[in-house]
């Protein structure tokens, strides 16, 4: 089982003519909400820094940009960039997990950070573009690729993150407080299974299914080559893994997948459904955004049985 690339590809190119965004527009978070699309996306124009820049649509498929982007760096913890958006509506709230690439002299003296290192950080909105910043997961660690899940799990809010190379799940009672006690390693990478041998990471949120919570996965290989999976967790106790197909779902094929600003990645961090569909837009090459598809009955399953 494959995704299909939509025939439009790729969606969103860098800008030539903005500061800002004229090398890459990747990795975005896209939500679909009172009848439209809203991207979040990771740019990087003249200073390499990584801002998110905004973009709505009606179709999915075709973008009107914000000229200027909405979310950018304010200090030493997020200097070089914010990085890999992902949005989950909770109530009336949008929360934005995001990565804070921080400045190579943030942290010294400071045990509780890797100096210039990165830190997965929490935002939230009610309008999807003003953000106010909330803070870390955690800090002084390797850990990124956090996901909030849409609702509360047995009273708990629940969450994807990657203490590498594994995902783990975290859970919170009041989305501040993440404690270590409640952290459990999900899944890592399999030695034996090629495509994801040495890390995984979490894609988009996590879409509730009659059969489990169904999540997308990247993973890597010892090529570097990014490829995306599958697997099914219990609905109400998401640290019990249903089912992991062995095979990928999307693998980089296209000449803009292949060669880019790094090259042979194909990396999802926008999983949603919208009538039968799912859709998965992606960053290739870590150099612009595109967007696959596929029957949602079709990966369903192949989640349950592939
Ligand atoms: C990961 C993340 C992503 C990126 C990927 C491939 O570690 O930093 O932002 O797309 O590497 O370069």
């Amino acid at each position: 089982m494959r995704l299909t690339r939509h025939p439009a590809n790729p969606l969103l190119l860098p800008d030539p003519t903005s500061a800002w965004e004229s090398y890459n527009v990747f990795n975005p978070a896209v939500i679909h909400h009172n009848g439209l699309f809203h991207m979040h996306y990771r740019a990087q124009g003249l200073d390499w820094i990584s801002r998110i820049g905004y973009a709505v649509s009606e179709d999915g498929i075709h973008w009107n940009r914000m000229r200027d982007p909405i979310f950018v760096p304010q200090d030493a913890r997020d200097a070089r960039g914010i990085e890999d958006p992902r949005v989950t509506q909770l109530g009336n709230t949008f929360y934005m997990t995001y990565t804070a690439y921080g400045s190579e002299f943030y942290g010294q003296g400071e045990p509780t950070h890797l100096g210039g290192g990165v830190i997965p950080m929490f935002a939230k909105s009610e309008n999807l573009i003003t953000w106010e910043r909330l803070g870390p997961l955690v800090v002084g660690e390797d850990n990124k690729d956090h996901i909030l899940f849409p609702r509360q799990i047995n009273g708990r809010y629940a969450l994807l993150h990657r203490r590498s190379p594994n995902i783990w799940l975290a859970e919170s009672e009041d989305l501040k407080v993440w404690p270590e006690e409640w952290m459990r390693p999900l899944f890592g990478p399999r030695a034996e299974n090629g495509w994801d041998s040495l890390k995984v990471g979490g894609g988009g949120v996590p879409i509730e299914t009659e059969f489990g919570w169904l999540i997308i996965y990247h993973a890597y290989d010892s090529t570097h080559t990014y490829r995306l999976g599958t697997c099914l967790l219990d609905l109400e106790n998401p640290a019990v893994v249903i089912h992991r197909p062995g095979d990928f779902i999307f693998e980089p094929v296209e000449l803009w997948e292949i060669k880019g600003d790094v090259p042979n990645v194909v990396f999802s961090s926008a999983n949603l459904v919208v009538g039968n569909l799912l859709y998965v837009y992606y960053g290739a090459a870590d150099h612009l955004i595109a967007l696959a598809t596929v029957d949602l009955k079709e990966i369903l399953n192949f989640a349950r049985f592939g």
